[in-house]
């Protein structure tokens, strides 16, 4: 797959100590625990902290990543799956499925979501894609970390807004009250 348009896998200004769920697929195994060591490899770098949990396919993976997500207990859900069309009779409805859930819940819940989902055409692919050289897995947590972090400075430029939002309101009323009374 050609990865052309996307700059180098780095981590935007990292948000050190995030809390986050990896969430794998059991089917497809061999190429889901490869995604899964990529995204902790990253996490691990990026000083995050990781929790592993499992479920049965890929279909699972939106209501496991929802509850995750609503625990309260992460900043990120990292969902991790393999659909492989050869061997996979209803693949596009799966993946539609998945991702469309997965879209839902990363634009709803104030918790990063990314999307780990593998859609291939056979094995080979999806070996390449889960390789160390090239690792969806890696690249959904740098994608969940970067939004963790984007989160953060937005939540610090919004504190910041309403600190000095209050403080003009103060001075202003400051500036009212040595006015009056018969200042006009
Ligand atoms: N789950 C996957 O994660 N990857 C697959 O390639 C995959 N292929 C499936 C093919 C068939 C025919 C069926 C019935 C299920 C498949 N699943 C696959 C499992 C699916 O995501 C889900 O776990 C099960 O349907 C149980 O809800």
């Amino acid at each position: 797959m050609s990865t052309a348009g996307k700059t180098a896998a780095r981590v935007q200004n990292p948000y050190r100590g995030a809390r986050v769920a990896i969430v794998r697929a059991r089917w497809n195994d061999e190429i889901t625990r490869a995604l899964a060591q990529g995204a902790i490899q990253v996490a691990l770098a990026e000083g995050a902290k990781v929790e592993e949990f499992e479920v049965a396919g890929s279909f699972e993976l939106p209501p496991a990543a929802a509850m995750l997500a609503r625990s309260g207990r992460f900043d990120a859900v990292v969902p991790l799956g393999c659909l492989i069309r050869g061997e996979t009779a209803h693949f596009d409805v799966l993946a539609h499925a998945v991702a469309r859930s997965l879209a839902e819940l990363a634009t709803s819940l104030p918790v990063a979501i990314p999307l780990g989902l593998l859609t291939c055409e056979n094995i080979d692919q999806a070996r390449a894609r889960s390789s160390p050289d090239h690792n969806v897995g890696a690249e959904a947590m740098e994608a969940a970390l970067e939004l963790v972090s984007l989160r953060h400075a937005m939540a610090s430029s919004s504190a910041r807004a309403s600190r000095s939002a209050s403080t003009a309101r103060s001075r202003s009323t400051r500036v009212k009250r040595r006015r009056s009374p018969g200042s006009r």
